[in-house]
């Protein structure tokens, strides 16, 4: 979360003038992801609420065209596998916790997951368009 933060610090004083990220709720639960299913392309801050009862990461993508690639457990998605497509990455926040994550969206389509054990195959995805 510390990381975060100074990430969006740094990004926001390096680029001066560039207006502020548009904010867009995002609230995860047991076990769904709630996002807005379009989003203006550009600077967006993702304002995440974990409404519990567990902890919840989330990791946003640019989609593909099949489900997302499981690690051999099964019970997870292969990370590493998706790094060239991953915009940026949550760690497990606490319940009732509210984290931002900054990214910077081109029209397409993405996918958000969490990959606590179980979770995204528990329904924890959701995609959107950025347009
Ligand atoms: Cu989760």
């Amino acid at each position: 979360m510390m990381t975060v933060v100074a990430v969006a610090a740094a990004c926001s004083s390096g680029h001066s003038g560039g207006g502020t990220a548009r904010v867009v709720e995002v609230t995860e639960r047991d076990f769904t992801i709630h996002i807005p299913a379009r989003i203006p392309a550009g600077d967006v801050r993702l304002v995440v609420r974990n409404r519990g009862p567990e902890q919840h990461e989330l990791i946003i993508v640019r989609a593909s065209e099949d489900r997302l690639p499981l690690r051999s457990d099964a019970a997870t998605v292969d990370e590493e596998g998706l790094e060239p497509q991953t915009l940026g990455t949550l760690e497990p926040g606490p319940v009732g916790s509210t984290r931002e994550l900054d990214v910077h969206l081109r029209p397409g389509t993405y996918e958000v997951f969490c990959n606590m054990a179980g979770h995204y195959l528990g329904g924890m995805s959701a995609t959107f368009t950025a347009t």
